[in-house]
């Protein structure tokens, strides 16, 4: 195993992903634990939480936004493969060269051309060159991240676009003769360079009156909910929308401006629009009192159960099957140059699989007379349907250890 971005020697010269063959190379950092959810498609799955929520957007969208004859505004793609070229990905989205999200330690490569899509973001750009101008992609992305119980490698986003030329973005104001979409200003916080104040603030309205809609279909009104300014490379202004959660903000969703060189390199150039990008995973552990995203994955029949209703608007909360305690064990060794601590997150996620409840980086100190530095992880075990012994965990703990030696470079302490 191989977590460093040098998968190649792991899997050979080439990786098969869904029937194709990709060759490997220095990018190359999937891990078979993360290959293996490819085509499970949870959103999909009768009886998953995702499915239903999948559905209830759906709805909303069908329902709320049809032309003058009736026929739904989104069409609404669910079925993508998850495999993108980096061009998707980042490119066509304008993420600089340099960016963070582009980094080994960030995302899942297969080659230096192909990756497991980050965001439903990199469809954005195809599907406007197809020619369309409102629409929805729901699916699978995949991230080395963090691993708590609202994070997890992989997890499922619906992203929505909507473009509007003059007349449409324009249509509810009483006089529009003198508005116009364009000019050619400059960058502010407020706005880009090329479009209008008016045309800015109206965007802004729609895509938040949107998403508020949203939220008020799924959760009804009493939801506490803020908005926080953002920023992304593909937005401008951009904003999220936080979630009171347990007593805790919880980020649901990203959205904004569409850049306007996105549309235009798409051959969008005459319209504007709006685009967001939201996390199902999240909505549904709100919307279902969920308490830990790995429940997602369970195929225990204690969890599917609770979910296997006819209509997806049926109101469920989840019944926790009981609580099995958590064993916790603290892992330090001396890193080596370059180490990143997503390899390691990685690392105990392939040997540990959903018993990995949480890793939290608990200390991180340089030897003053060696340089060295040394890291020190608290790892959570918990089973989501019983009691782990001691002696179970310990062999998982032993295993990762050893796997951190001899596959991260690091030396136990
Ligand atoms: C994005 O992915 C942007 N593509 C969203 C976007 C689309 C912005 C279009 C503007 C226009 P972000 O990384 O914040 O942004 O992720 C979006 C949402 O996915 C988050 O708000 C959260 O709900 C969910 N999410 C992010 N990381 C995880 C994770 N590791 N596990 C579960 N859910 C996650
Ligand atoms: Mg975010």
């Amino acid at each position: 195993l191989s977590v460093k971005g040098k998968g190649a020697s792991q899997f050979g010269d080439t990786i098969k992903v869904f029937h194709r063959n990709y060759p490997t190379d220095m990018f190359t950092n999937v891990t078979p634990s993360v290959l293996s959810k490819l085509g499970e498609n949870l959103h999909k799955k009768q009886c998953n939480p995702l499915n239903l929520i999948r559905q209830r957007i759906a709805d909303f969208f069908y329902k709320h936004y049809v032309t003058r004859a009736g026929n739904p505004i989104f069409s609404i793609y669910d079925n993508i493969s998850p495999v993108v070229t980096l061009e998707q990905n980042f490119d066509s989205l304008l993420v600089p060269k340099d960016h963070v999200s582009r980094s080994l330690s960030d995302s899942y490569y297969i080659n230096m051309e192909y990756m497991l899509r980050a965001h439903t973001s990199a469809h954005q750009s195809d599907l406007i060159k197809s020619g369309l101008d409102s629409f929805l992609v729901i699916g699978d992305v995949y991230r080395r991240d963090a691993i708590d119980s609202t994070h997890y490698p992989v997890f499922h986003q619906a992203e929505g676009v909507r473009l509007f030329n003059q007349f449409q973005l324009f249509s509810d104001v009483r006089d529009p003769t003198d508005l116009k979409l364009f000019e050619n200003g400059v960058k502010t916080d407020d706005k880009q360079a090329d479009l209008t104040f008016d045309a800015t603030k109206l965007l802004e309205f729609s895509l938040k009156k949107t998403l508020q809609d949203l939220t008020v279909f799924l959760f009804g009104q009493d939801l506490e909910m803020k908005w926080v300014e953002a920023y992304f490379p593909f937005t401008h202004p951009s904003w999220e929308l936080e979630i009171k959660y347990q007593g805790q903000w919880m980020e649901m969703l990203g959205c904004g401006i569409m850049e306007q060189k996105i549309l235009k390199d798409a051959g969008a150039g005459d319209k504007v629009g709006w685009a967001f990008g939201l996390g199902l995973e999240r909505l549904a552990m709100k919307l279902y009192s969920i308490p830990d995203i790995r429940l997602f994955w369970s195929n225990d029949i204690g969890f599917t159960s609770q979910f296997d209703v006819d209509d997806a608007a049926t109101p469920v909360t989840y019944k926790p099957v009981s609580n099995f305690p958590h064993c916790i064990n603290d892992i330090s060794f001396w890193v080596p140059e370059g180490f990143q601590s997503n390899d390691f997150y990685d690392l105990v996620r392939t040997v540990g699989g959903d018993l990995i409840e949480q890793v939290n980086h608990t200390d991180d100190f340089i030897h003053p007379k060696t340089n060295r530095r040394s890291h020190c992880y608290r790892i959570m075990y918990r089973h989501m349907e019983k009691t782990l012994t001691q002696a179970e965990v310990n062999d998982l703990h032993q295993r990762i250890s050893e796997m951190a030696k001899s596959t991260l470079g690091v030396e136990i302490r």
